[in-house]
């Protein structure tokens, strides 16, 4: 990586926190990832961005600002990209996937605060995050009650901070809440960037958030096969890259991923033998750089083979619509799209349940490993349910409650070693 420092120091950083995380990232990363026999080819281009995650990428934003283009900040999939990239902002999933600055967390928030959330503070207040710095804008939104109440004390920290409202019902009420909020977003990022929405633009980003969204459904699709041809590592990490990546290079390189996963299929090449036992994730988000249970996983003897998450594909399932012809329309067709997500924060939430057992069947999978962060209630109620229909179903499921420690790591792998031993039986 180039000398980055003086571009961290003007952004605010503590350069000596910041060098203590680098390294551990670039450790973990190496002994995770750059480790992982039979790697595809195309997976440089993904090992080069997260070499550059805080070095070029950053000083991409920076050059964009320079040029007036507006930065979004956001940590939720709920944050409709389509209208950032309308207004030629760029938006940026911002990093909640470690803990960080714990001791200055614990003074805000209360201990029994979910990992995800206590991670948002903890990059900004141990002043260790890049993007979050670099924002013009960052923006909340009203899902769970943790989320929704550490968004009035973060304001107190980020001044520039925006709150979506969201429904918690899929109802006629709840459609036109959402269709209302986003309106009041797109008029906020008219202001903030000051362009105007025009319809070409709008139908033009709702194209390039399709193509991205579809190219990663391609890669979903692709891991039906057995032997697998990718590791579940490397798609979490494609999913988490998705979040911050220029979406056209990025869905270029990820198109390149799939035609090479294709001629491996193909060849009934894998990265594992065939008949490993094969798992879907399904529960919270596993946010860059949360690689804690996948990495135990596929050292224990199994394969991921899909992620019923956020950082999966909760955020790709759905396209919208392309036939909107005004803004209004345009945003509505948006809105509609966004409240299909099956996020636990809904009340009734059933298609979440039948997305779990669709995509387990789909990819072929043995069994079903329910995750879920601690203090996470909205996943925590679903687990239940969930569980007890697939294991109706006698799709075998294992439930892991989990924070971003290391501490449960050894008491985790003793369970997922039994868990695939059954797979195996
Ligand atoms: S759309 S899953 S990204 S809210 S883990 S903070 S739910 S207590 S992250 Fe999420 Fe949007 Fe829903 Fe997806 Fe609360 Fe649970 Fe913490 Fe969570």
């Amino acid at each position: 990586m180039s000398d980055y420092r003086a571009m961290w120091a003007e952004l605010g950083l503590n350069l000596e926190a910041h060098d203590g995380l680098l390294a551990v990232l670039g450790k973990a990363y190496g002994d995770l990832f750059l480790s992982q026999p039979n790697r595809p080819d195309a997976m440089k281009y993904f090992d080069f961005v997260m070499s550059e995650v805080h070095g070029l990428r950053i000083k991409e934003l920076l050059d964009a600002k320079a040029q007036g283009r507006k930065i979004i900040g956001s940590y939720c999939a709920f944050v409709p990209e389509e209208l950032i990239l309308a207004v030629d902002g760029i938006s940026v999933g911002l990093c909640t996937g470690a803990d960080f600055a714990t001791d200055l967390v614990d003074q805000v928030l209360p201990r029994n605060t979910c990992s995800l959330i206590k991670s948002a503070f903890g990059f900004k207040l141990g002043k260790v995050c890049p993007y979050v710095e670099a924002c013009d804008l960052v923006v909340g939104e009203n899902t769970c009650d943790g989320k929704k109440k550490a968004y009035e004390i973060l304001r107190q920290f980020i001044p520039h901070l925006y709150v979506i409202d969201l429904p918690q019902v899929k109802s006629e009420a709840g459609k036109a809440l959402i269709r209302a909020e986003y309106k009041r977003f797109a008029a906020k990022l008219e202001e903030l960037s000051g362009r105007k929405l025009e319809p070409a633009k709008l139908q033009a980003a709702i194209a390039t958030v399709n193509a991205k969204r579809t190219a990663l459904k391609r890669l979903a699709a692709i891991r039906r096969a057995d032997p697998a041809p990718i590791s579940g590592l490397d798609s979490l990490l494609i999913s988490q890259i998705s979040f911050y990546d220029d979406p056209v290079r990025f869905i270029g390189a990820l198109n390149q991923l799939c035609d090479e996963l294709e001629r491996r299929v193909a060849k009934a090449e894998g990265v594992f033998p065939a008949r490993r036992p094969r798992v879907v994730v399904s529960g919270c988000p596993m946010a860059v750089p949360n690689w804690k249970l996948p990495a135990i996983v596929e050292s224990s003897g199994a394969v991921i083979v899909g992620e019923e998450g956020c950082v999966g594909e909760r955020s790709t399932r759905w396209l919208t619509a392309e036939t909107g012809q005004s803004v209004d329309e345009m945003i509505a067709l948006i809105a509609d799209r966004y409240l299909q997500i099956d996020c636990a924060v809904f009340t009734p939430n059933p298609s979440r349940l039948d997305y779990v057992r669709q995509i387990t069947r789909g990819r072929n999978a043995d069994g079903v490993i329910h995750y879920t962060l601690q203090f996470c209630q909205p996943y925590q109620m679903e687990a239940g349910p969930v569980v007890q229909q697939l294991e109706g179903e006698s799709i075998p499921t294992l439930r892991i409650d989990t924070d971003y420690s290391q501490e449960d790591t050894g008491q985790i792998r003793t369970r997922v070693e039994a868990f695939v031993e059954q797979l195996r039986a």
